[in-house]
């Protein structure tokens, strides 16, 4: 028996654990109490991580289709058969007709981090589909309009903040997301003892809300009237003030007149708020001497996310909150270069999608447009699929015709561990290793770290015979599609000779720590396995900003051609129920529940409905409601809440495990209702491509199997 240290791979929060190994398994998880950042939290979640380690429905070696099952194989005839099918399509039919997904998982490995790019630029498909345009994609929009980098994402200054004003985000149950910051309710509550407040804006009261020193109950889709009220208020109270970033911003003027038709009158009603409570806010985030606005799935997964995401950062700029301690600040990651003050700037749409003509976002394309390049004959029809750490059948929207287009592509193959609702259309699955045996630096999330800090562990456990690293299935896949076979040097493919004490991953990862902003080495980290703490976050503007300017471009000619659009939907009449997503604290996405201790008790997958609504539409606690939308229906359990608002429904995502041919014995017996049957996928928002799974009109009618 023996303890390892390592970082909890599950969320973004990034959690320090401290695992007990005996033999090769976890047989404990405790929060490690030393970890420089997240100081021992630990959640559900990462406390079953032993239970996920070893679930033994993982699949622990390849398999391939054969007939209509599914083998199990060598890795050796695995890579040669996707090297055959995936070489003959792109021989017969091109690059573009072999579509990519990677799924969120991709962003919590560091061989995810290092090789999902030289995979996507060695595959050359313009089928590239990730869940970021299920996700945070028009965050990304924003940040590239608004300082010129998809990645430059202010987080809030949670630990030194007066004031914060949180909207679509649930950080106690998510923990966190593009802000990572472990222990978010212990922050939150932090904040409020020390004589602060935040305030939340969701249609639901969310565990965070109930938390809040206030709850605003905002219509769903509607928070982009908010914040537009707020930026009206703001000027029109004299209330604005850049304070150090007077120089470095242009298009001030340029947001005052979008903002003019927007007062809180004219927003009230569509919002559900009053208009006086919208000018109380605007004036307590000015009054607050640091303060901050943060917005996240509720405000990027719906109609207008972009303009919504970017609003989120016009306050903060209004306000004078940007960039300073205890306002939205930019982290400085270990393993980053430092910035040079201005770039090329940021623009979409340098392609289209073939079938609906949808604009190219950050080199990729809409997921929700996955099915109907599949679907639609022609050149550049997509042939095949590889899925990497992803549940496309699952978590995109109008999944059932997506689930039937993946039944029909010529070959696909899944980087993944399980057989489940995507993978059982592969042809091939290549399942990684569990979480104790791979080595972890979290590239993505220390890049949104509320203070500067670096972590690398290696594998607690070492691989057993006959596993792969991801890291080597993903350089193999990535050596397929350069044309050089499932037997490349995979050092070379990413730039590596000669010889080293430090795996491919270690080499790479010193290289990017040394040319950081820090001039760490890997071994600097090897010194500190309980992470190393860099420090408060820093002022980073004018260095950070990548526009052609060198200044903060506050009026962005594509969002201001959005407002009109923003406008015209104001003025619609609207009437009806809407659904909304939520998240749970013991289930993650689409994937954890195959572990008993996390399904196990109360049904977390259930519609949520006010009393009055229950009430009015012949709804019973514990019965089963229909709910229709334009794409299909489902029958879900109902749960009459009153933390939901009047009007609105919410069911949770990453549920509905009763498809045939899957392997995933606890997960079947919770299967839950598959949330994506309802949302539409011809919702979008426009300018990021991001679909619109909040806000989605749906008719809620009694079962009538009841
Ligand atoms: N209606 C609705 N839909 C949603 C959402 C919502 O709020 N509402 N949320 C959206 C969001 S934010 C996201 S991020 C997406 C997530 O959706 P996806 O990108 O589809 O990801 P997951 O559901 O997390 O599925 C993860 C997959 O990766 C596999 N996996 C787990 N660990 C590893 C690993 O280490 N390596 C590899 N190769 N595979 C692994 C799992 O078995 C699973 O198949 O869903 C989106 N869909
Ligand atoms: N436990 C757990 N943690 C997770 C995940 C998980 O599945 N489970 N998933 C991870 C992933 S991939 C992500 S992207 C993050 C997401 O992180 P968050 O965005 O913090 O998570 P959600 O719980 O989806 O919170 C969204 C909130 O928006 C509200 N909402 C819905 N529609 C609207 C609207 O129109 N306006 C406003 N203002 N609010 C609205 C919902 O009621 C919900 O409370 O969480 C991550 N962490
Ligand atoms: S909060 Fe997130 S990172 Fe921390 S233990 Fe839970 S799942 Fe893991
Ligand atoms: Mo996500």
């Amino acid at each position: 028996m023996r303890t390892a240290l390592t970082t909890c791979p599950l969320c973004e929060a990034t959690c320090g654990l401290e695992l007990t190994i005996e033999g090769d398994r976890i047989t404990g998880v405790r929060g490690d109490r030393q970890d420089a950042f997240s100081g021992g939290f630990l959640c559900p979640k990462g406390a079953s991580l032993g239970a996920l380690d070893s679930d033994p429905d993982r699949l622990r070696e390849p398999v391939a289709r054969r007939g209509g099952s599914f083998e199990a194989v060598s890795w050796a005839e695995a890579f040669a058969l996707v090297d055959e099918r995936l070489s003959a399509i792109i021989g017969a039919h091109g690059r573009d007709a072999v579509a990519l997904y990677l799924g969120n998982p991709t962003v919590h490995s560091l061989a995810g981090g290092l090789y999902a790019g030289p995979l996507r630029k060695a595959a050359g498909s313009r089928n590239f589909f990730t869940a970021a345009t299920v996700d945070q994609m028009p965050r990304h929009v924003a940040s590239g309009l608004l300082y010129g980098g998809i990645f430059t994402i202010p987080v809030p200054d949670i630990d030194r903040t007066d004031f914060l004003l949180l909207l679509g985000a649930d950080p106690f149950t998510s923990n966190g997301s593009l802000w990572t910051v472990p222990d978010a309710p212990g922050r939150l509550k932090a904040l409020r003892k020390r004589g602060g407040a935040f305030v939340v804006v969701d249609p639901r009261r969310s565990r965070t809300a109930a938390a809040a020193d206030r709850h605003l109950a905002i219509v769903p889709g509607t928070d982009v009237f908010l914040l537009l009220a707020m930026v009206n208020e703001l000027f029109a109270a004299s209330l604005v003030d850049l304070k150090a970033l007077a120089g470095h911003v242009n298009g001030l003027a340029g947001v005052r007149e979008l903002s003019l038709p927007f007062t809180p009158e004219a927003v009230a009603a569509r919002c559900g708020i009053e208009a006086g409570e919208i000018r109380a806010l605007a004036h307590q985030l000015a009054a607050a001497p640091r303060a901050a606005v943060y917005g996240r799935l509720g405000t990027t997964t719906v109609e207008f996310g972009t303009v919504a995401s970017w609003l989120v950062d016009v306050l903060n700029v209004l306000t004078g909150n940007l960039d300073r301690p205890g306002g939205a600040m930019f982290p400085m990651p270990a393993h980053t270069r430092r910035g040079t003050g201005s770039g090329k700037g940021f623009t979409t749409g340098r392609w289209h999608s073939r079938v609906r003509g949808l604009p190219e976002v950050a080199g990729e394309f809409p997921v929700v447009t996955l099915a109907d390049e599949i679907e639609t004959a022609g050149p550049g029809q997509v042939r095949a699929l590889v899925t990497v750490a992803g549940n496309p059948a699952l978590s995109v929207p109008n999944s059932a015709r997506l689930d039937a287009a993946l039944s029909t592509v010529d070959f696909m193959v899944s980087v993944d561990p399980y057989l489940n609702e995507t993978t059982r259309h592969a042809d091939v699955i290549l399942p990684p290793p569990p979480p104790s045996r791979r080595a972890h630096y979290d590239l993505a999330f220390l890049s949104f770290t509320v203070r500067n800090v670096a972590k690398y562990s290696r594998a607690a456990v070492p691989l057993r015979p006959g596993e792969v690293d991801e890291g080597e299935i993903l350089l193999r896949l990535t050596g397929i599609f350069a044309g050089l076979g499932p037997d490349a040097d995979l050092d070379a493919l990413v730039g590596l000779s000669g010889e080293s004490e430090y795996s491919r991953e270690e080499r790479l990862l010193d290289a990017k720590l040394r040319s950081g902003p820090y001039g760490l080495s890997l071994a600097d980290l090897l010194d500190r396995p309980h992470g190393l703490d860099l420090g408060p976050l820093t002022s980073r503007v004018p260095e950070v900003l990548r526009t052609p300017s060198g200044r903060i471009e506050l009026c962005p000619e594509p969002i201001a051609a959005d407002v009109p659009r923003v406008l015209a939907a104001l003025r619609e009449p609207v009437d009806g129920m809407v659904l909304i997503g939520r998240r749970h604290l013991r289930s993650n996405n689409s994937w954890l529940h195959n572990v008993p201790a996390l399904v196990k008790g109360k049904q977390l997958c259930t519609l949520l409905v006010n009393p009055g609504d229950a009430e009015r539409l012949g709804l019973a606690d514990g019965g089963t409601a229909r709910v229709t939308s334009r794409v299909g229906e489902v029958e879900a359990t109902v749960e009459v809440s009153a933390d939901m608002a009047a009007g609105v429904v919410s069911l949770p995502h990453g549920w509905g495990h009763d498809r045939p041919g899957t392997r995933l014995t606890t997960a079947r017996a919770h299967p839950g209702v598959n949330v994506n049957l309802l949302t539409d996928d011809l919702a979008v928002d426009p300018l990021s491509g991001t679909a619109v799974l909040n806000g989605v009109h749906v008719r809620v009618t009694p079962s009538a199997a009841q």
